[in-house]
């Protein structure tokens, strides 16, 4: 895999910034819950402080480090990276369907509509890529087929990097929205990503980097699955085997989740994967 050192590697970040606050979320957390979280919040801060007696030369580094965090536009990022899958964890205790992950900081909404047989929008440079083709069906809990579902999938092309995010690729470059035939079934042509690197050059890539940890995330495509009555699943599907599955730095990969593709007689990649939804 070559990385390639792309001008834009810190504006993936930031461009998730500009997307996030284009829309507006509220919460109907109530004022005694919110004292609460905060309190905890920042007893959890408080003793690190006292634990590791956090110096004021590291209080001062702190505060620069986190005006960049927002300056550079990173706080998606960061927060899906570190966060967002203990938000997703204690989220999904009481659905018993297909394993939820994060949904990361690239999603975007309004993808191509596609038939349920279909392939990606991709470049010439992706078409010669093997092709991926990942299939299967959506059902209920009961195993019934659900026809009005829904795959949204996006994911990395084979240099790693997002349609939307990297102005390199074009809009809506191996991003889609399929709708699955009427027993319930889609069969999506797209390539295998490569696994994600966090851009270097931005300031969660810096204390990733000063931290002695890695800044990988294994190989993975995004799914959204929805389906009228249904509760919608946000997932992700990784390669078996593949380079930092047991060592995602977003801490998102689960046994369920993971794709043992085989060639077929055409030289493709294919893997089948059936989606399982909760009832609302
Ligand atoms: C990604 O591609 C991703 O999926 C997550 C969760 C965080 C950063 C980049
Ligand atoms: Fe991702």
């Amino acid at each position: 895999m070559t990385v390639i050192d792309s001008p834009t590697a810190a504006g993936s970040g930031s461009a998730a910034t500009d997307q996030f606050k284009g829309a507006r979320f509220t919460s109907d957390t109530s004022p005694e819950r919110l004292a609460a979280i905060a309190t905890d919040t920042f007893r959890g801060l408080s003793k690190v402080i006292h634990d590791h007696g956090v110096t004021y030369d590291e209080y001062r580094v702190l505060k620069q480090w986190l005006i960049e965090v927002g300056e550079g536009g990173e706080w998606p990022l960061f927060l899906d990276v570190f966060l967002e899958h203990d938000v997703e964890e204690v989220n999904s205790t009481k659905f018993e369907g297909t394993k939820g992950s994060i949904e990361g900081p690239y999603y975007l909404p309004g993808a191509p509509r596609l038939p349920a047989t279909c392939t990606l929008p991709m470049r010439p440079e992706d078409t010669a890529e093997t092709p991926f083709v990942l299939h299967g069906r959506v059902t209920d809990l009961a195993g019934t087929p659900l026809g009005g579902a829904t795959v949204e999938i996006w994911h990395a092309d084979a240099e790693g990097y997002y349609s939307g995010f990297a102005p390199h690729l074009p809009d809506w470059n191996l991003r889609g929205l399929v709708a699955v035939d009427e027993d319930g079934r889609y069969s999506i042509t797209t390539i295998r990503p490569a696994p994600y690197q966090i851009p270097t050059d931005g300031p969660t890539g810096e204390m990733i980097e000063a931290a002695g940890w890695h800044p990988w995330r294994p190989a993975h495509f995004h799914l959204r699955v929805s389906a009228p009555g249904k509760h919608p699943i946000v997932t992700q599907l990784y390669f078996q085997g593949g380079d930092w599955i047991d060592d995602d730095v977003a801490t998102a990969t689960k046994p369920e989740l993971m794709l043992d593709p085989a060639t077929d007689e055409q030289g493709r990649d294919v893997v089948e994967y059936h989606f399982v939804l909760d009832p609302e």
